[in-house]
């Protein structure tokens, strides 16, 4: 039941942004965590605060047209949702997947708003991409893709202004070809303007690990609030990307058994551990399956296609593939062969059935916005990188994360214990970003 003083204002969302599912539901999670600030707070609920923050400040759409290695010319949508500026430029990643909508990026610009707040870093929120699908594309299609997106979004970006970086479908090898289209376009070499670039030409080192290394340590402080550790877990993590790949291997490092990961056409176990130099290969190289995985390795890893992941017993589960991919039947599974704990490493990838079932069996459950805040955060150490002209080390970039990990695990903590719910890290996430932003965005007028 939401509380009443938000009900008009959800009515209102779903009814200004018809067909647009995942949006609602992402408003919805949030505003489910907001009554108890609204009554402790009435300030919140006053100058259209709550309102203003479910209205992307700026919503742009765009036609991205270019030829494909047959000569036919291709046309795909370009989105990017500038959704609030109150702390910093928007700042977020891009998304190309078939499966993009309108509704797909505004969720995910809502959600790093909160996210961004989070951190506790100078960063806006916002989100882009297109429903161009990368598979089965040439290196050289991709190029052109890439080019033709950023000929478009170079006018509304900037160091200053909006800072996009990778996401599904969106890693170093297309940034680098959106940087130099837009370092050629602007004739300037903008690093601060993209995050999550190659180490020779402005990147960041642990970039391509923080999402995932961070997502390990925040369920490591919620797995030390009952005195358990990773060490001897065993841990499924769906996915096989970027964020699927360093979660692995920070569990894996602090002695979890990583058993099981997948792709969208099937998962793959290996009881006696995935072995990440193979899927690294696989992967990164390659660009290959997880069935590539199976037959690589041999009689030890078992390839089950069109598969649920869940089905498989399990200490930990870190779902970092994509949206609403863990739902409420299979969070009843986890938990009846005796799940302790679930970290979000994908962005919304529990159903709120699911949420609701781990919350009611007192699972730990860490939430995307807080769990896989460390992507964006070391960003965000890019950015300052960039600005000073600067370069750290691996170890005090990882020494940096593993700090602002532990200081949103805390915020969080903190957070839920001072609203009458403590171990609930949804509400404690929930209310620490919205109150951060609704803070900036209150002390910046009507604008
Ligand atoms: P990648 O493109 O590197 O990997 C995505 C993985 O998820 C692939 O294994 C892919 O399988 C699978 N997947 C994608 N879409 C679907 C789908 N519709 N159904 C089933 N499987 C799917 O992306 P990332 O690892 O970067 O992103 C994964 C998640 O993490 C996303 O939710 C993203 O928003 C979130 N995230 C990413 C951050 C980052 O820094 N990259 C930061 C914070 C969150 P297949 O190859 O078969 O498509
Ligand atoms: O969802 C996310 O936080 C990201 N895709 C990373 C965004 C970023 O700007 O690094």
């Amino acid at each position: 039941m939401l509380d009443e003083k938000l009900e008009p204002i959800y009515a209102d969302v779903l009814r200004r942004n018809p067909e647009e599912s995942e949006f609602h539901q992402a408003v919805r999670e949030v505003l489910d965590s907001l009554g108890a600030v609204v009554a402790k707070h009435p300030e919140y609920a006053e100058g259209a605060l709550i309102e203003r923050l479910c209205e992307p400040e700026r919503q742009i759409i765009f036609r991205v047209p270019w030829v494909d290695d047959k000569n036919r010319v291709q046309i795909n949508r370009g989105f990017r949702v500038q959704f609030n500026s109150a702390l910093g430029p928007y700042k977020g990643g891009l998304r190309f997947h078939p499966s993009v909508m309108l509704g797909t990026i505004k969720f995910l610009g809502f959600e790093q708003t909160f996210k961004n707040a989070l951190t506790g870093m100078p960063i806006g929120g916002g989100k882009g991409g297109s429903d161009f699908d990368p598979k089965g594309r040439s290196d050289n299609e991709i190029m052109r893709f890439c080019q033709s997106f950023m000929t478009e979004l170079a006018r509304h970006i900037g160091e200053y202004t909006d800072v996009p970086a990778g996401d599904i479908g969106v890693g170093q090898r297309e940034l680098g070809y959106m940087f130099g289209q837009y370092k050629r376009m602007t004739n300037r070499y903008e690093s601060g303007v993209l995050t999550g670039k190659g180490l020779v030409w402005g990147g960041s080192r642990v970039r391509t690990e923080a999402t995932g290394y961070g997502a390990v340590y925040f369920v490591d402080c919620m797995l030390r609030t009952r005195n358990q550790s990773f060490d001897g877990k065993r841990v499924i993590v769906s996915g096989s990307g970027n964020v699927a790949v360093y979660t692995m291997q920070k569990a894996a490092a602090l002695g979890g058994r990583v058993i099981a990961c997948s792709d969208s056409n099937g998962y793959v176990v290996e009881e006696k551990g995935i072995d990440l130099d193979t899927l690294k290969e696989v992967k990164e190289r390659r660009r290959g399956r997880v069935s590539d995985y199976a037959k690589l390795r041999g009689p030890g890893a078992v390839y089950i296609p069109n598969g649920r992941i869940w089905d498989v017993p399990a200490d930990i589960a870190m779902p970092s593939a994509t949206q609403n991919e863990l739902t409420g039947q299979d969070a009843r599974t986890l938990v009846k062969n005796g799940i302790i704990a679930v970290g979000e490493g994908a962005n919304m990838p529990c159903t709120p059935e699911a949420v609701r079932a781990f919350l009611d069996a007192n699972v730990l459950f860490g939430p995307g916005k807080a769990a896989n805040a460390g992507g964006v955060a070391t960003s965000a150490l890019e950015m300052q990188q960039n600005a000073s002209r600067d370069s750290w080390s691996f170890e005090t970039t990882e020494a940096r994360l593993r700090e602002i990990m532990y200081g949103i695990h805390d915020r969080c903590e903190k957070t839920a214990e001072e609203y009458g719910a403590p171990g609930n890290y949804v509400l404690g996430a929930n209310i620490a970003g919205f109150t951060r932003v609704a803070e900036a965005v209150r002390a910046l007028g009507v604008i």
